[in-house]
Formats: C-alpha cells, sequence, structure tokens
C-alpha cells in the first residue's frame, strides 16, 4: 500500500494524515483477544503514569504494557505495508524499527501538552475502538511538527497559570489547557493516523468507563538511528561528567 500524493502532502504540511488500515481485521481481532486472554488491573504501587487500567505496565511505572511484543501485535507491528507506507514516508527502504506497543488511557485519565521527541520519526496509531473526545481522543496544532514549540510551550504555561493549575500532574482528570489552533482527531476503528514524534499533542479526558487502548508502532530511517544514538552518547557523556 502506498499513499496518495495528497496524503503526503497533508502529512509533510500538517505533521499528521489519517488513512484506512492497511491491514485486515483478523489480525486486530487477534490483538483483542490477546487482550482479553491477560486482562489483569494493576497493582497499587506498579501504575506510575496512571494508564493503565485492564492491562498492567510491562515494568513498573512504564506506560507499556505486558502484552507488548506478544506475537498479535509485532504481526501487525511488522506488517509489510506498514513498512512500505514508512519507507514511502522517510523516502528510504532502510526503516527502522523504533518501538511499538500498546498505549492504554484509563477511565477519568488524559495526557498533557507534549512533543514525543526532537528528532523525527514516525508514529502509526491504531485505537482499536476508535477515538472520539468522550474516550479522550488526540488532540493536536497542525504544523507544529515544524520548528520550536517554545512558544506553545510559554502559552500552555501562561494558560495553566490563568486557569490556576500551574503544575497539572501526568493521567489528571481534568483535560489540558484549551490552545487556539488545535484541533481533535477522531477516528474509526478501521482508521489508523500517521503522525511525526514532533508534532505537539495531547488527550481529552477519557470519560468513559472503559480503558481506550491504543496500538502505536514507531519507524524511522536509518540515519535517524545513528543521530539519536549520538544524541544519547552526548547525554550519557554529561551526565558521567556531571556525576564525577
Ligand atoms: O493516547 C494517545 O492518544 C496519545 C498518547 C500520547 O500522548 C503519546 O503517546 O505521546
Amino acid at each position: 500500500m502506498q499513499f496518495t500524493p495528497d496524503q503526503l502532502t497533508k502529512y509533510n504540511e500538517r505533521g499528521y494524515v489519517i488513512i484506512d488500515c492497511p491491514f485486515p481485521q483478523t489480525l486486530t481481532d487477534a490483538c483483542l483477544h490477546a487482550v482479553e486472554k491477560v486482562a489483569q488491573e494493576p497493582l497499587p504501587d506498579e501504575d506510575g503514569k496512571k494508564n493503565h487500567h485492564r492491562l498492567r505496565p510491562q515494568l513498573p511505572d512504564s506506560y507499556w504494557c505486558k502484552l507488548d511484543h506478544s506475537l498479535p501485535f509485532l504481526q501487525i507491528e511488522l506488517h509489510t505495508d506498514i513498512v512500505e507506507l514508512a519507507r514511502q514516508l522517510e523516502n528510504d527502504d532502510d526503516i527502522y524499527f523504533r518501538n511499538g506497543g500498546i498505549n492504554e488511557l484509563a477511565p477519568q485519565r488524559s495526557f498533557l501538552w507534549h512533543r514525543d521527541a526532537e528528532i523525527e520519526y514516525i508514529e502509526f496509531m491504531h485505537y482499536f475502538s476508535g477515538s472520539k473526545k468522550e474516550n479522550g481522543c488526540l488532540r493536536v496544532i497542525p504544523g507544529s511538527h515544524i520548528g520550536s514549540v517554545d512558544r506553545l510551550i510559554t502559552q500552555v504555561e501562561d494558560l495553566r497559570n490563568k486557569r490556576g493549575d500551574a503544575n497539572p500532574t501526568t493521567g489528571q482528570s481534568i483535560p489540558d489547557v484549551k490552545l487556539p489552533n488545535e484541533i481533535s482527531l477522531k477516528l474509526r476503528p478501521d482508521q489508523i493516523l500517521v503522525r511525526s514524534s514532533r508534532i505537539y499533542h495531547a488527550t481529552w479526558v477519557n470519560t468513559t468507563s472503559q480503558s481506550r487502548l491504543m496500538h502505536m508502532v514507531r519507524r524511522h530511517r536509518s540515519s535517524t538511528q545513528k543521530y539519536s544514538t549520538k544524541i544519547h552518547n552526548r547525554a550519557k557523556r554529561a551526565s558521567s561528567f556531571r556525576s564525577m
């Protein structure tokens, strides 16, 4: 499967595009079946990020879930159409698998405004039951993958101060502040969102009684791997220097 020229333009200009799911429903059904089999509430002291509800964290205080890297999920993460789409976006055949896993949003939880990374990579996001405002759909600032988000960060801080929640905590049950240019991304279960790691985003609060399961797959070109390794090594050197 390939993006159409129009979809490519949208991705490049806005930092995201919504497309029909390229893989068959049977693969998603297998993931949902696996979730039913292992569903278990997190232990009170292991859910530091406060996003878990039906699936325990992979490690204490991790966003990721116990089922990450299980076969049904890997079959989607390694699906040829996902690889093909990533190759087309990166204009490069040498595509790396960064990571993939299940992102759960428990009832009464939300994600605050943030950018996932400064380095550019592609995120495929599949909301198993679809996403809408009531179950905490994604809010984005179109075009914010380009350039700095310093102005947006300041704007968020000012609005939070005005509202009286200067230090909101992760997983709060009130949604983060409303930004003037934000839009809400509503998806059907048979659609996926493809977005840049750099787009500035948050979610609404999941006000339903069910957790919202989203399968995320991250891919990037090999030069990004070299770049992120360089950044990692530089950060390691800086922290060992600090601790001397
Ligand atoms: O669950 C979502 O829709 C978005 C989660 C999120 O903010 C993230 O993965 O960085």
